[in-house]
């Protein structure tokens, strides 16, 4: 076992981390930066140590500081939480030049998958169902004119080093080609120093539904079903829920064995998710894997009572998974909605502030990952989330009914939330009726 783990992130995450070592018996060790002193990650770990200012670039993502912490703690690995250094290649391939066993994926892996176009070609090699499209990157705008024609209209350009909406492009006509490429290609690449693009179909009124996966060091990866993740603004997810209320039993499986076979074709190991698009039909199509633990994975915890950062923890140790496939099942039904310090109506800008007073909600199947509480000053320099409030019931009609009790319990002063933006969603016929898209947020709003 490991004897010491450190946490590269922050906030509710890091907490949860911080959780799963307590738990396992192994010491703890907390990063944080100079607006973090008072944080409850820097307070709850076993030690913490000051990795520099405010701003994200000079603390939680600067990798020498974070690997000169690990050695001077003697730390015996990283865990990256989301966000900030989770998927780089160069931090794990760096924590492992120096001995520091990093939580998640390989290197290898992790290089695969952030390039969206090879991880596409990936799927398609695999038997796993792609959105109609360019044959990985595009070379230039002339192949991508060619391309467009023959894919036909509308389409997306995505950016190959994107994901999670960033650099994409909507494109009604063959007019519209040219313009697009240049101005998508330079956003591309001054976001991502990678400018390739590539060309999928446009798939209208979507589902999104990721797979969660894991995998261990030894090739056995199993899914642990999935996650309905369509009600999103802006590419920010607001609600999560498991299982969709679309997929029957059959298309499930279908699902679940197609993104094993992708992690495996990916030669991947640790904790993943497998996205996919479904449409009208109920045609699935692989979008892009994340390769990393999830804000939403405690919805998955719930429905299989399966702790997913302590699976995280032995696999990195090497250890075989201690479950088959047939040991995974859906116990019941549980949703996630992320409580965010952000006006809904100013447009969703975040609001940051003092805590004032703080009630959070308890009783039958609810759990709440946070790391606020009273009297606590959330930093302007992080993003907005405070809070995530869980839900599990025997069905999904019991699930929405705690979630509805435990949401109008919540009271959080101070500081301005989306908590009565959230009670508006629950009662939405076309979310209690399980009947949703991508677009049911946008018509809302
Ligand atoms: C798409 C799509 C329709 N067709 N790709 C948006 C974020 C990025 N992860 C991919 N996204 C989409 N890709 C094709 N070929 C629709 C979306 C999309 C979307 C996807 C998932 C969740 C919310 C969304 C909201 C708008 C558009």
């Amino acid at each position: 076992m490991f004897g010491k783990i450190l946490i590269a992130n922050r906030g509710e995450i890091a907490v949860r981390v911080i959780r799963a070592c307590r738990d396992m018996g192994i010491v703890s060790v907390a990063v944080y930066s100079e607006a973090d002193r008072n944080a409850l990650h820097t307070q709850l770990a076993d030690e913490s140590i000051c990795i520099g200012p405010a701003l994200s670039r000079d603390s939680y993502l600067n990798a020498n500081q974070i690997i000169g912490a690990a050695l001077a703690s003697r730390a015996d690995a990283i865990h990256p939480g989301y966000g900030y250094l989770s998927e780089n290649a160069a931090f794990a391939q760096a924590c492992e030049d120096y001995g520091v066993t990093f939580i998640g994926p390989s290197p290898k892996a992790l290089l695969l998958l952030g390039d969206k176009a090879r991880a596409i070609e990936t799927a398609r090699n695999a038997d796993v169902p792609t959105v109609p499209g360019s044959d990985g990157a595009l070379p230039d705008v002339k192949s991508a004119k060619e391309c467009a024609k023959r894919v036909g209209f509308p389409l997306m350009l995505k950016a190959a080093a994107g994901g999670g909406g960033r650099g994409i492009r909507l494109l009604r006509d063959v007019s519209e080609v040219e313009a697009a490429y240049s101005a998508a290609s330079a956003e591309a690449q001054s976001f991502f120093g990678d400018g390739r693009l590539y060309i999928e179909k446009y798939i209208e009124h979507p589902r999104h539904i990721e797979f969660q996966i894991l995998g261990d060091r030894h090739g056995t990866v199993i899914h642990l079903f999935e996650r309905e993740c369509s009600l999103q603004r802006r590419h920010q997810k607001m609600l999560e829920e498991a299982p969709s209320p679309f997929l029957t039993n059959q298309k499930r499986a279908e699902m679940g064995e197609a993104a094993v076979r992708l992690a495996k074709a990916a030669g991947y190991y640790g904790a993943g998710t497998v996205e996919f698009l479904i449409d009208a039909n109920g045609r699935y199509y692989f979008m892009e894997m994340n390769p990393r633990i999830q804000v939403e994975h405690p919805v998955t915890e719930l429905v299989t009572g399966i702790d997913l950062v302590s699976e995280q923890i032995r696999i990195a140790l090497g250890a075989p998974l201690g479950y088959a496939q047939q040991d995974i099942d859906i116990k019941g039904h549980a949703m996630e909605c992320r409580v965010n310090a952000e006006d809904p109506e100013h447009a969703f800008a975040p609001r940051p502030g003092t805590i004032a007073g703080l009630h959070v909600p308890g009783g039958p199947g609810v759990r709440v990952d946070s790391a606020i509480y009273q009297g606590y000053a959330v930093p302007p320099y992080y993003d907005s989330l405070l809070a995530k409030l869980i839900v599990h019931g025997h069905d999904r009609t019991e699930a929405l009914a705690r979630m509805k009790r435990a949401m109008a319990e919540f009271l959080v002063e101070g500081v301005t939330t989306n908590c009565d933006f959230h009670l508006r969603l629950l009662g939405l016929d076309a979310f209690c009726n399980g009947d949703y898209s991508v677009d049911t947020i946008g018509e809302m709003l």
